[in-house]
């Protein structure tokens, strides 16, 4: 295939492999290294989530942009530099609008859900596993922060794996968003779309599905009819490491507050909140991140694998 946008993609040798093989293969984030999770947590955890989506036979592909290359597929030292705090000013935080930015300068970036999604699109991978999706935020009728994540769910190809969305966010204000933009939001053996933290949001998941089986007919069925755009499943946190809702809904408050009073904008205020929750729940909050992101990683890598071989005409 020779696209032209092959000349920025570079994919590591096993990811490679997996493709020409056609093997199931599982794309990860980089922003939740970089800028969601303090060092040394973030390497650790990059690491474990890929040996978890090993052990169920598929291979992951965890994307960034180093070197203005979209990497496929990352080595340890990749994740170590990207995880490292003296590097961070240098590995910018990159969405839809600022990916042609970093590629045609030659930067290092780390790719948010919307920009890894773009990638494994590309990459032609269909699977993709996060802790949590960015949203419409609170108070966006003054400030329309709304996540460039919600868009590329209405256009991109990917089923993206989650534990929800935080209530850093307006929970109901995306899940409206998404209806709009004709984007299904599974909750995976549950009713309810889960509130990242917590297993309950007071939200209705659109669907209710029971098995990673369940899941790939659904994904397959949706692109078999030329609905493009992405599929949110969501899949709440275990049990054991949830968190009050309460509690953790008191700690939200009081970070988007500090926010607001030091006028943190754009890009900047997801990387704020989670470190002030992290800070203010004494690093439980990030407890239940890694957590919840391995718990999706078991799940993603199933609906991967179940995807290759249901024998469904592919997209
Ligand atoms: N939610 C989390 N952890 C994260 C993010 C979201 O619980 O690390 C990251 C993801 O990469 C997501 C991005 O795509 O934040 C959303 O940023 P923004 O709200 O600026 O679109
Ligand atoms: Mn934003």
């Amino acid at each position: 295939m020779d696209h032209a946008y092959n000349k920025w993609l570079y994919f590591s040798e096993e990811v490679q492999t997996a493709k020409a093989e056609g093997r199931p293969i599982v794309a990860l984030e980089s922003t939740i290294i970089s800028h969601g999770m303090p060092y040394p947590t973030n390497v650790e955890t990059a690491r474990e989530v890929e040996s978890i989506v090993r052990s169920h036979g598929a291979v992951p592909a965890t994307i960034a942009v180093l070197n203005g290359k979209i990497k496929i597929g990352l080595s340890d030292e990749d994740l170590e530099f990207l995880g490292r705090p003296s590097h961070h000013d240098n590995i910018l935080k990159v969405s839809r609008r600022d990916l042609p930015y970093v590629l045609s300068m030659g930067l290092h970036g780390a790719t948010t859900v919307a920009a890894t999604m773009i990638c494994a699109k590309l990459a032609g991978i269909e699977v993709f596993v996060t802790g949590g999706i960015g949203g419409v935020h609170r108070g966006a009728e003054h400030t329309m922060d709304i996540s460039a994540d919600l868009t590329e769910l209405a256009q991109t190809n990917v089923a993206v794996v989650c534990a929800g969305a935080k209530s850093i966010l307006d929970i109901g204000l995306t899940l409206e968003y998404l209806e709009t933009q004709g984007v299904p939001v599974i909750g995976y053996q549950t009713e309810e779309f889960p509130a990242f933290y917590s297993r309950t949001s007071g939200f209705s998941a659109n669907f209710s599905l029971q098995s990673p089986w369940e899941l790939a007919g659904f994904i397959r069925t949706k692109w078999s009819l030329g609905l493009d755009g992405g599929v949110v499943i969501a899949n709440p946190v275990p049990q054991e490491a949830s968190m009050n809702s309460l509690e953790i809904e008191q700690v939200i408050t009081q970070a988007l507050n500090e926010a607001t009073q030091l006028q943190i904008h754009g890009k900047a205020v997801t990387p704020f909140l989670l470190d002030k929750i992290k800070e203010l729940t004494g690093g439980k909050s990030l407890e239940t991140n890694v957590a919840l992101v391995k718990n999706n990683a078991h799940l993603g890598a199933q609906m991967a694998v179940h995807l290759v071989e249901s024998h469904l005409p592919l997209m």
